[in-house]
This record gives C-alpha cells, structure tokens and sequence, in this order.
C-alpha cells in the first residue's frame, strides 16, 4: 500500500518538532463596496498576528443567541453533543449548534462574520464545528495550549491550513474570567507533537486535552519570543483566529461566568480526508463530513423586537 504524503505529521510516536507552516494564512483580498468587508489593513494585521478582533459587532443580538442558548441547554442534556467538564457534570462544551437552533444557523450566515471568512479562505466555505463554550463563574475549567488545526488534521483529517475560527463573545470576557490567550505569531509555525492518538481520544480530550499540547520548553522559548495576547471585550465582540494559532484558556475562577458561540468554518477546497491518524473518524457533531457551502444572508441577520 502507497502511504498518503502527510504535509503535517504530528504524533507519529516521535518527538517534538517545530516545521514552518507550508501554507498561506490570508488566501484571498479586500472587497471594496462589500459592505463588512475586512480593509487591507485588518487582513494584513490577521495575516501578520493570527486573529483579529472586532469590538460589538453582534451587540445587538445577544439577547435572543443567550435565550436560545438557555433553551438548548435544557432541551441537549443528556446528549452525546453535550461535554461536562472534567471533575463534575457541569456543561463545559454544546457542539453542532448551528444544527439544532435555526437562530444559530443564521448567524452562522451572518455577513457579517461570512464575508470576512470568504476574505480570508479566499473560497466559499463550510462549517465543520460549531459549539459553545461555557466558563462558570467560579467553577469553569481551562484548556492548555494547542493549534485546532493539529487536532483537525490528526483526528477529522483536514489536510491543510485553511480554515478559520470565528466567535462572539456572549458575556463580557474580561482578563479575568478566563479569556483566550494567544500566541500571535505562532500560527506560522507548526508543532509537530509527540505521542500517538488513541481510539475516540476525544472522549476525553474536550474535557481535558492531553495529546496535541506543546512541551512547557517549546512555549517558553515561544513566549520568549511573543509574550501572550489576552482576548478581551465586551459581550457582542466577534474574534476571528487561524486554524493553526496556539491558543489556551485559564480557569474561571472570578464571580463573572464567561461563555461564547464559536464556528469553524473550513474552505470547500479544503475538504477533510480520512483522518492522519488513521483511525475512524470522530463524530459528525465535531467535524461535518458533509457540510454543503454556505450563502450569505442577504443582510446582517436582524430579530424584530418581541410584544411586550
Ligand atoms: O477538538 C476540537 O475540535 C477542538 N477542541 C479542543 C479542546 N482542542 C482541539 C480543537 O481546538
């Protein structure tokens, strides 16, 4: 049997390695007169740090995304979809939104987020996860570092780097209540991790991810370099971030819960493969092997204000 060209190796039983990234990180341009359009200006800041952040962009639907979230939250309990956190039986993680709220898809069309992610794909695209996160005050729990993009080659098999995370901030995320940290920069190298992917590792990797986490010694040398960005705003703020930028999250342990809606969205000439870990892949609620390419709404998605 021929060996499929693996351009990312990463927990193959060897150890650690850093490879330069091998593709582009911004594949297409600006779009004058495309009203949300991303300037030049943003592109390049993206291409050059590896996310951007756009202050209050979907203030003015977080009312009716925190309901429908609230409803969800009762109506998927006891769902496979539906992630505790490590130590109790607290939701930590709701996936697949976008398929079990009509409100949830249409954000995901929103143009305001669909246009930049076409900018920045360079291509239509599809959505390959969706999910919330939500951080308890007091009691939420981290993630360590990681690229996504490592884990989506390895376990769903996304062969290349073009794919975008984009996500609304659905409470205030201070420095405080356990926001994203960043490495800006890192997303033009790649960690080639160490170790090998066991059967539905992500069982209890999204609870608490061991394997796809860089050495404490390769971060320090990288923070070295490029000390942490923290990812902070008001409830409302949209955030784009690479597919390949390592990025974290310290526990909540503030009085201010923390949550956000968060959507992967993958290029349709990016199509995910048999995984390269060789192993069967991971649920369609982590990765849609079947997602179709998304249409812009025609206009940023308005809800007409309920009767009192
Ligand atoms: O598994 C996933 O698809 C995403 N979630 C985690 C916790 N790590 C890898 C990736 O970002």
């Amino acid at each position: 049997m021929v060996r499929r060209h693996d351009p990312y190796p990463s927990r193959t039983g060897g150890q650690e390695a850093i490879h330069p990234r091998q593709d582009p990180v911004v594949y297409g341009g600006p779009q004058a007169g495309t009203p949300g359009a991303l300037s030049g200006e943003q592109l390049q800041q993206f291409e050059r740090e590896g996310y951007l952040v756009l202050p209050d962009l979907f203030s003015d639907l977080l009312e009716p995304i925190r309901e429908e979230f609230h409803t969800l939250s009762r109506r998927m309990r006891g769902d496979e979809a539906l992630y505790t956190e490590p130590d109790s039986d607290e939701p930590r993680t709701l996936f697949k939104v976008h398929a079990w709220s009509d409100l949830l898809q249409q954000v995901m069309r929103d143009p305001r987020i669909l246009t930049p992610v076409q900018q920045i794909l360079g291509s239509a695209a599809t959505t390959m996860q969706s999910r919330i996160n939500i951080k308890p005050a007091f009691k939420g729990k981290s993630f360590p570092w990681h690229s996504a993009f490592e884990t989506w080659h390895v376990e769903d098999g996304m062969p290349r780097m073009r794919a975008v995370t984009a996500w609304i901030m659905l409470t205030d995320n201070s420095p405080h209540n356990g926001p994203l940290y960043v490495i800006p920069g890192s997303h033009k190298h790649y960690v080639s991790c160490a170790g090998t992917t066991g059967r539905e590792n992500y069982r209890t990797s999204l609870r608490r991810q061991t394997l796809g986490v860089p050495r404490s010694e390769t971060l320090k040398d990288m923070l070295q370099e490029q000390p942490i960005h923290t990812v902070s705003g008001r409830a409302g703020t949209l955030v784009f971030h690479d597919c390949n930028l390592l990025h974290g999250s310290p526990d909540n342990i503030s009085a201010d819960p923390r949550s956000i809606l968060m959507y992967v969205y993958n290029s349709v000439e990016n199509a995910v493969e048999a995984p390269f870990s060789d192993l069967p892949p991971r649920p369609h609620y982590l990765c849609d092997r079947e997602a179709q390419p998304l249409s812009a709404l025609q206009q940023p998605l308005q809800v007409p204000a309920r009767a009192a």
